[in-house]
């Protein structure tokens, strides 16, 4: 059995990618810059200020900002973003994920969370979920990002437990590959051809099923 599950947040227990989006396009809008959905799909899982720079790639006019006016520009997204998140409930928790947390807390199972987001227990507290977690990571506690193992060894560390006895979750490429480089059991949700690198993929949250998950760790 393993020791931990370790869940990434947006695109695994809820899905704040279209939130982020939104946020994002308010205020490229405001800079004359244009992003459509398809480049939203490259922000995420990368952390607030390098999802800014990627949209600021994409103006020629915007290059050499201070790092004054690129904080400021990152704070006023993130206006948005919780502004936003105040509409979020228990309604929007993915499906199948709160009978997965529920069946591995019965196993006696650590659960951990590794969010690339500063506002993640924010997020689990609108959804109702904060007490289903016994340990969150957030990126205000890492010095290095996803694709990075960090956000994941950090989570195994609180609990003290080997690497090779937790399963993390992740929606996002440079996760599978935070996940996998912590020699990690990976579990992605997605399509193969974006998470091919993956131990084990399913295609929605409503297919992460307990038994088979650890059936496919245990080979
Ligand atoms: P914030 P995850 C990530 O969350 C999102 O996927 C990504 O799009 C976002 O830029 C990042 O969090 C930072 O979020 O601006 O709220 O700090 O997938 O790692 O849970
Ligand atoms: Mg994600």
């Amino acid at each position: 059995m393993p020791q931990a599950f370790i869940f990434d947040l947006d695109g695994v227990i809820t899905d704040t990618a279209e939130l982020h989006y939104q946020a994002w396009k308010r205020l490229a809008d405001s800079l004359e810059i244009t992003i459509d959905r398809d480049f939203n799909e490259k922000l995420k899982g990368i952390g607030r200020m390098e999802s800014l720079e990627k949209i600021l790639a994409l103006a020629p006019d915007q290059q050499n900002l201070s790092q004054e006016l690129k904080d400021a520009l990152a704070t006023k997204k993130n206006d948005h973003y919780v502004d936003l998140l105040k509409m979020i409930n228990e309604e929007d928790i993915l499906p199948g994920i709160k009978a997965l947390l529920m069946r591995i807390r019965k196993e006696g199972i650590h659960v951990g969370l590794a969010s690339a987001s500063k506002n993640a227990k924010y997020v689990l507290s609108e959804l109702g979920l904060i007490d289903q977690f016994d340990y969150i990571v957030d990126a205000a506690q890492v010095s290095k990002g996803k694709p990075d193992p960090e956000t994941f060894t950090r989570a195994a560390d609180y609990f003290g437990v080997d690497y090779n006895q937790c399963i993390g979750i992740e929606d996002a490429p440079s996760g599978v590959l935070a996940v996998n480089g912590a020699g990690m059991f990976s579990v992605a949700v997605g399509s193969a051809e974006a998470l091919g690198h993956a131990h084990y993929r399913v295609d929605q949250t409503s297919q992460l099923d307990f038994d088979t998950i650890i059936e496919a760790y245990s080979v």
